[in-house]
């Protein structure tokens, strides 16, 4: 591929660009974070969201090996880890099956491509809970598509042809200017479709961060990325990485005027969003 602004032996990417003096998990830090009594051998369900307004995470179930059962609300085929990219705007459940021995088992979340940590204890009644640090030992990566060249849809979208495509370049401009196909929100042209169409998204991002795409009234599939083509998950919120493309297809089912934007909220105040009109 060619070389675009940014690209190349030039080429920085970048994460957190707005940093905060504490990370929560259900409004507390690692100093006096929850703890929630758990019985041994107990099978558990997390559902993770992440609220941050400018942060991405991965979720890490340390010594517990987790297992995937949904993204964004929408089941998919299991897939077993212990350690989950998580953008805004994004949940994910885990089934977590405890040992049959007492403990603590902390799930902690690290801010991505950071040593910053939060988190909650699970513990069983007898457990004393150690303190846990929030500083991790080494940096997060970056998160990437990788969980979702792997998920897999448990209901994929119903085979048919896709009957309009849009391409979507993600920008990003002098003096903090975050932009859609060049044009901030309210200069936006807004994506003009008629109700039950195939619509088909492939987001281009040259810029030097991440971006979660959100979609306003509908779930869509993530279909394609360089990893090539597949049945990825059904999600409202789809990580796009730097130079990374992504594809996304859904049915335009619901009436209406729907945002479609970034989930990092400060690239949309500035302007990282548009609209799907459909009528
Ligand atoms: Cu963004």
């Amino acid at each position: 591929m060619g070389m675009m602004p940014g690209m190349g032996a030039g080429m920085t990417i970048h994460a957190n660009d707005v940093s905060y003096d504490a990370y929560l998990a259900n409004d507390r830090t690692l100093d006096d974070p929850e703890v929630i009594r758990v019985d041994r051998g107990e099978r558990v369900r997390l559902r993770v969201i992440n609220g941050a307004t400018a942060t991405a995470f991965f979720v890490d179930t340390g010594s517990i090996e987790a297992t995937c059962i949904a993204v964004d609300g929408s089941p998919c085929q299991p897939l077993k880890g212990r350690r989950f990219p998580l953008a805004q705007g994004q949940r994910i459940d885990l089934m977590l099956s405890l040992p049959g021995e007492g403990g603590t088992f902390p799930i902690l979340a690290q801010v991505e491509a950071d040593i910053r940590q939060t988190g909650i204890v699970l513990a069983t009644a007898e457990a004393t809970i150690a303190k846990i640090g929030d500083l991790a030992r080494e940096a997060a990566p970056y998160v990437t598509l990788a969980l979702d060249e792997k998920l897999r849809a448990l209901v994929p979208l119903p085979e048919r042809k896709v009957d309009r495509t849009f391409r979507l370049m993600l920008g990003e401009e002098a003096g903090y200017r975050w932009t859609i196909n060049g044009r901030v929100h309210g200069e936006h042209q807004p994506l003009d479709v008629r109700r039950g169409e195939r619509i088909a998204i492939m987001f281009m991002n040259p810029t030097s961060m991440m971006h979660p795409m959100h979609l306003h009234g509908h779930h869509f599939q993530v279909v394609g990325s360089r990893a090539g083509q597949f049945a990825g998950p059904i999600r409202d919120t789809v990580i796009v990485p730097p130079h990374t493309p992504v594809m996304i297809v859904f049915d335009a089912d619901q009436p209406g005027r729907w945002f479609l934007h970034c989930h990092h909220l400060y690239h949309m105040a500035t302007g990282m969003m548009t609209e799907l009109s459909i009528s």
